[in-house]
């Protein structure tokens, strides 16, 4: 049973104001069940923010007679709260009430459920980040402060901070050391992104490796010095629940014949203020190292949902992403005709719009497999590749190659009466180290 199975925050009453139109409450009121909150009412209003309460002051008298009302714990307020509003919409409502913005909330969820260090780290530096400006402004004194005195609070926020900053970096360099050993090894590495809840877990477990958490390195000793791995989870676990998945994690997969590394990342969320996003770096540090990332897309939302999310998505990945994008539009199970192919045209829409460079979106069901044969013939073929034709004299050692090759990429093996034939088609490194392997059985030659 996951830990938030067990969370209460207590009962909430939804607030959120649109001055475009009536306010869509859905997503905040997944995002407050996430957190644990139990939503028991809701107050939404349209019309243009106003400076005090953000709500106009009719509807914030409103939302404290419900709270009293139904006797609720907290206010979840959809949207970004300046300190003033926060302080005088608190204020208003009856004293026992918290009052918890967007920003807060996702910190929360992130609190209750960051397991690792490094994730608590993160969790730490964004809640200081979101502090930091507030303690700024109740300093009142601070530039003074500043310029006299050592034990200012904004001081002592700032000091914090760059003191985690510089913990994160130290975790960040040791991940990058341990991609970068994977990669030396001949794994592709590919990352798992998208809107929170889009399917990413599901289609990791459907990807990955059966029970392969370790890497079977029993017949090489040139593998894995040992420990490395020590990060791959056999456990991703999906639910119908926002930020399910707050950590990144790792898992093996067969591609083509190829070793792939998989790696799920930690769920976007729309309408965040961009150092929260930034807090969460594992995450993106794994976009930005990938030699292909999936941009898997929940197709099973409504146009304007699906736009909101996708833009969300591509923003991320158009400054992180190095590698090439393959969108996955998932739930197809769900969709008739029709709305698959709505769903395609917001896809090909946002895509054109943004700064990635794309393959053709693929539609596949993570839930029942649909469409992710092709996925992983997209897949292969995004990733950075090289074919040698091999001619080695058999031999068991040109058996043991051929074994090797097999593990390693996609190699096709013509038996003749004294030689080996193999077409192999795998990572540009590995197709480098197998035509030295292939020349080492050649005895009267040196190159392949
Ligand atoms: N119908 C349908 N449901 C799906 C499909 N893929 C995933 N789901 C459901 O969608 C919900 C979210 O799936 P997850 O795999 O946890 O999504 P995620 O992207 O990892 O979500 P976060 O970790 O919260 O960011 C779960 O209830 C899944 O069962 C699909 O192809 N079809
Ligand atoms: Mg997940």
């Amino acid at each position: 049973m996951n830990v938030r199975d067990r969370l209460t925050g207590g009962r909430a009453v939804v607030a959120a104001r649109d001055e475009d139109s009536t306010p869509d409450t859905t997503e905040i009121r997944r995002l407050a069940e996430a957190a644990g909150y139990d939503v028991v009412g809701e107050v939404t209003q349209r019309r243009a923010e106003d400076l005090r309460y953000n709500l106009g002051e009719g509807k914030a008298g409103e939302l404290a007679d419900l709270v009293a009302e139904v006797d609720a714990d907290a206010v979840v307020f959809e949207g970004a709260l300046t300190p003033g509003q926060y302080a005088d919409l608190l204020d208003l409502l009856p004293p026992a009430a918290t009052l918890v913005d967007r920003y807060r909330l996702v910190l929360e969820i992130f609190a209750e459920g960051a397991g690792s260090a490094a994730a608590r780290t993160q969790v730490r530096l964004a809640t200081l980040r979101y502090e930091l400006p507030r303690v700024r402004r109740t300093t009142e004194e601070s530039v003074l402060n500043r310029a006299t005195e050592k034990g200012s609070p904004v001081l002592d926020v700032e000091r914090r901070i760059d003191t985690l900053e510089a913990k994160l970096d130290d975790i960040a360099d040791a991940a990058a050391d341990r991609r970068e050993r994977r990669r030396e090894e001949g794994f592709d590495l590919v990352a798992l992104a998208g809107y929170t809840n889009a399917g990413k877990s599901t289609l990791l477990r459907r990807l990955a490796d059966d029970l392969a958490v370790e890497p079977d390195d029993s017949n090489d000793g040139d593998d894995d010095p040992g420990g490395s791995h020590a990060d791959l989870t056999e456990t991703a676990p999906t639910e119908d629940r926002l930020f399910e998945t707050l950590e990144t994690t790792t898992r093996r997969a067969t591609l083509g014949g190829r070793r792939a590394l998989l790696t799920d990342t930690v769920g976007l969320v729309a309408d965040l203020p961009h150092d929260l996003v930034r807090s969460f770096s594992a995450t993106l540090d794994e976009i930005g190292a990938a030699d292909a990332v999936l941009a898997v897309v929940d197709a099973n939302a409504d146009e304007e949902q699906l736009r909101r999310r996708l833009e969300t998505t591509v923003e991320v990945l158009a400054a992180d992403a190095t590698g090439p994008v393959i969108p996955v539009v998932n739930k197809v199970d769900r969709l008739d005709d029709a709305e698959r192919e709505a769903a395609f045209a917001v896809v090909d829409e946002v895509l054109a719009a943004g700064d990635v460079d794309t393959r053709e979106p693929v539609a596949i069901s993570a839930l029942d497999g649909t469409g992710v044969d092709a996925l992983r013939t997209t897949v292969i073929e995004a990733l950075p590749g090289a074919t040698a034709t091999l001619r080695v004299p058999n031999s068991g050692e040109a058996q043991a190659l051929v074994s090797w090759l097999h593990d390693r990429g996609d190699a096709d093996v013509t038996y003749g009466p004294e030689s080996i034939e193999v077409a192999f088609a795998g990572r540009p490194s590995i197709v480098a180290e197998a035509r030295r392997r292939a020349a080492d059985l050649r005895p009267d030659d040196g190159d392949g």
